[in-house]
């Protein structure tokens, strides 16, 4: 009797203080994933793209959304300083098309970083789930194999409404999309000893103001400490 009204007190103190919380049926996705890629929650410090250059592949499909985020990404590269000039934008038929291109631009050895820009609308058939997957592995491994940072810069949406919530306004994903290239662009510069060859250091690969290790000689020598 005692442990019933307990239960009861319980579970109607927790529907009142919020802590219960009735399971989604199971196939809604967790709010927390419906929250993912809702707002902008990275912070970028300040950027300095002065010498960097930047190569922006776009597609046509879905122009008007896919501009705007061009748009944003282009808002977002001249706030870092990147000036016009260094600014390279082109464009191919869809999605699916993003990765060759990126890789050609990136071994054309003329960008520092390459944003891949499009959107992709899920519709009634399996085609979304293979070039999602296709366009995001493709574009990681153009970055991975050519060491030229290669932003992922595709809203993958289910509707047209999800795509204007993350295309226009406040929360224009392009411009996240812009500050990425440039903080990628100068990690890629500082790692390969690009800014160190600059500024007369040796270039190195590592991070920060490295220095060349010593040789087991040198270690040995008295002027050694
Ligand atoms: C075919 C197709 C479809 C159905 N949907 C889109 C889309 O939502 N976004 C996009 O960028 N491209 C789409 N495409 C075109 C493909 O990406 C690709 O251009 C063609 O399959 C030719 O390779």
């Amino acid at each position: 009797m005692i442990s019933k009204t307990f239960l009861s007190l319980s579970l109607v103190a927790s529907i009142v203080t919020g802590a219960f919380v009735p399971k989604a049926p199971f196939s809604s996705p967790p709010a927390s994933l419906l929250r993912m890629g809702a707002d902008s929650e990275v912070s970028f410090g300040d950027l300095d793209g002065t010498d960097v250059r930047v190569g922006i592949i776009r597609t046509r499909w879905n122009d008007e959304h896919v501009s705007n985020l061009v748009d944003g990404a282009k808002k977002a590269l001249k706030a870092c300083n990147v000036t016009d000039d260094n600014i390279f934008v082109t464009e191919v038929p869809g999605a699916f098309e993003l990765p060759l291109a990126a890789k050609f631009l990136a071994l054309s050895g003329t960008v520092d970083a390459v944003i891949c820009c499009g959107v992709l609308i899920k519709g009634d058939t399996l085609h979304f789930e293979y070039i999602c997957e296709a366009v995001s592995s493709g574009i990681m491994q153009i970055g991975l194999s050519t060491n030229t940072p290669t932003i992922f810069g595709v809203l993958t949406c289910l509707n047209e409404e999800q795509v204007i919530k993350r295309s226009t306004g406040e929360n224009n994903h392009g411009e996240d999309w812009g500050s990425t290239a440039v903080e990628m662009a100068l990690l890629k510069n500082e790692a390969l000893g690009v800014t160190a060859e600059k500024s007369g250091k040796m270039a190195n690969l590592g991070f920060g103001d490295a220095k060349p290790l010593k040789t087991d000689t040198e270690k040995k020598s008295p002027g050694f400490f």
